[in-house]
């Protein structure tokens, strides 16, 4: 029996923040220390937990939000105040447009001064900031209120749509002390923290009967859909169905790339011709052309295609953002796929497969596509482009379907995307929703450490330089992350010149001929220069095999990409000549 009684041992904000972690499964930190979080990370390895620390806070920040992604876990990001949290809420924010759940924490300075606006040591309101910026922010005054800050910030960041959470933990929090009786009582292990969302059952009839109409249905898997875990279900109904599949960026590989039902060689073929189309954890937005326009086959920019659309999302406010949704299905994607199956079963005989004609003309054009794409990828031309470089990549991702694709960049961002297939979900990750380049070494990071596993980053150089001094950090932790850089000398390419004839090269291009792969030799990794297919793939091979840290360096024609890779239509000047 406890009593109420205070104890003689006491207990402090440090190690309250500490147990209430470890209380709800968060075994690691992703962070940067500094004033005011120096002895708290101390503390908290010492504690057991693991503390990944970084060269700058943004890369933390994605290492954190991709690990949200990749456990449901939020992933936690630890930055001193200020400066420290600006540079994380890039991250904070990014994780949110994407989805994926994360935890911003962040030491502050004292309130008293910051809201007289004193001047204090990195002074900031930083709760008022970072509000707008994520899904939820809370701020912990006081050490018996860690507990619940705690399991708020977990519960915000996981249940319904997941995202990015602030955690506000003014300095002088953390010394203070509490009865340590009473501290332990003041934790909450939150329970089910991203409860299931069950669906109405009419609203599933309702996108049953409009999928069993359909003559040309299409189903569009998103990053929700990898998200949600739900894989086996997912792939049953896309199966049970036979009703083609088009894997958004992330969502490749929850069926295997090479899946006979899938269309993704024939995207501008099933986007315009289908008539109704099932999306699953994926949104309307840009890379969706916003469900309209000449994409699905409307006349104009703005036009309807024509299509009927059945939404399966877990926020209930998603359904109509773009274009009508005749079936929004609310709930959890791993409960609606499984709702849609029972429910089907239950109507007795199997589901009508799509007509042949529909499935058969996907094929035609999907084969014909990939026959194209094989001529390409078999050119060995000098120097090395994108496709002669990617078919090596391609070669091993086949070869070791386990390793987790870390990418960005423009073109090699697109040409990656496009011709190296993945083969196991969530293995894929990516610039996601806003295109956004910096993630690749923390996610490279935050995605060796969750998984345990090989990273393969292909990056475009320009990509590279936004986060390229982690590749310190991998090679501290001594992480089996192997970084390609697709190197062409600049931004998109490196041919451009200045106009103007002036002592300054073009906004868009780099010191020629840089050697990457020096820069992981600092540190003690293993660095390559590929002029050759054959070197690249050597290099690649040899990185795998050792799991060692290993930077090459792929040099690619700096003539070979096209100015801002597969979006070229969204530059300003490219739209005015339309
Ligand atoms: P993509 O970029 O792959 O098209 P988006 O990020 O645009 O995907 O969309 C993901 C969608 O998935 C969001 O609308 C989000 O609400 C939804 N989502 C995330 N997790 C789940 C889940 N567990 N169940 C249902 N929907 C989810
Ligand atoms: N800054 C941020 C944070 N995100 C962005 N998306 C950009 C700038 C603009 N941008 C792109 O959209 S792609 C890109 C930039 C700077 C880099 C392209 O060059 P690269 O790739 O070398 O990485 P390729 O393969 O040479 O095209």
């Amino acid at each position: 029996m406890t009593t109420d009684a205070p104890s003689q041992e006491t207990t402090d904000g440090f190690h309250l923040i500490i147990d209430a972690l470890k209380l709800n499964g968060i075994d690691t930190i992703f962070g940067l220390p500094g004033i005011p979080i120096t002895d708290f990370a101390r503390k908290a390895q010492a504690a057991g937990l693991r503390v990944i620390s970084f060269r700058h806070e943004q890369n933390a920040g994605n290492a954190a939000a991709i690990a949200g992604f990749l456990t449901q876990k939020p992933g936690i990001c630890l930055t001193v105040s200020a400066p420290g949290f600006l540079n994380g809420l890039t991250a904070l924010t990014n994780a949110t447009t994407n989805c994926f759940p994360m935890i911003l924490v962040s030491g502050s300075s004292e309130r008293e001064i910051v809201d007289l606006q004193q001047g204090d040591y990195e002074e900031m309101d930083q709760l008022a900031i970072a509000k707008p910026l994520c899904k939820a922010a809370f701020r912990v005054l006081h050490a018996e209120d860690i507990g619940v800050g705690i399991a708020r910030a977990i519960r915000a960041a996981v249940s319904g749509r997941p995202g990015g959470v602030y955690l506000d933990l003014p300095a002088k929090l953390f010394a203070q002390s509490m009865d340590a009786e009473a501290g332990r009582k003041s934790l909450i292990k939150v329970v089910d923290p991203a409860p299931r969302q069950i669906p109405a059952p009419d609203a599933v009839q309702r996108a049953l009967d409009l999928l069993r109409s359909a003559k040309r249905p299409l189903i569009v898997l998103g990053k929700g859909a990898a998200y949600a875990q739900a894989d086996a279900d997912i792939r049953a109904l896309v199966e049970r169905t036979g009703i083609p599949y088009l894997p958004m960026s992330m969502a490749k590989g929850l069926l295997p790339d090479t899946h006979e039902q899938s269309a993704a060689a024939a995207r501008s073929y099933v986007l315009p011709e289908a008539d109704v189309v099932m999306i699953i954890g994926a949104r309307l937005n840009w890379l969706l052309s916003h469900g309209k326009g000449k994409t699905w086959g409307g006349k104009s920019h703005k036009d309807w295609g024509g299509q009927k659309f059945i939404q399966i999302d877990i926020s209930p406010q998603e359904a109509d953002s773009n274009v009508r949704i005749d079936a929004p299905v609310v709930g959890d994607i791993g409960s609606c796929v499984s709702a849609l199956a029972a429910i089907d079963a239950n109507e007795g005989p199997d589901w009508p497969k799509p007509p042949a004609e529909w499935t058969g003309a996907i094929a035609e054009r999907r084969n014909k596509n990939v026959a194209k794409m094989g001529e390409t990828l078999a050119r060995d031309p000098v120097p090395m482009n994108f496709h002669s470089a990617l078919n090596v990549v391609r070669d091993i991702i086949r070869a070791n379907p386990d390793a987790i694709l870390v990418n960005e960049g423009a073109n090699a961002l697109d040409f990656t995307r496009s011709i190296v297939d993945m083969y196991q979900p969530r293995k894929r990750l990516d610039v996601g929703t806003w295109g956004i380049m910096g993630i690749g070494m923390g996610f490279a990071v935050g995605a060796a450490v969750v998984s345990g596993g090989q990273v393969i980053a292909i990056e475009g150089d320009s990509a590279f330089g936004f986060s390229g001094m982690e590749v310190e950090t991998i090679c501290r932790y001594n992480l089996p992350v192997c970084v390609v850089i697709f190197n062409n000398n600049g931004v998109y390419g490196g041919t451009d010149v200045n106009p103007a004839g002036g002592p300054d090269v073009a906004p868009t291009a780099f010191v020629k001929g840089a050697r990457y792969d020096k820069m992981i030799e600092a540190f003690g990794g293993v660095g390559a220069n590929a002029t050759t297919p054959a070197e690249l793939r050597r290099a690649m091979e040899e990185a795998l095999r050792s799991k060692k840290p290993t930077l090459i360096n792929a040099v690619i024609d700096e003539a070979a990409g096209t100015e801002s890779g597969r979006i070229t239509s969204l530059n300003p000047q490219s739209a005015k000549k339309k």
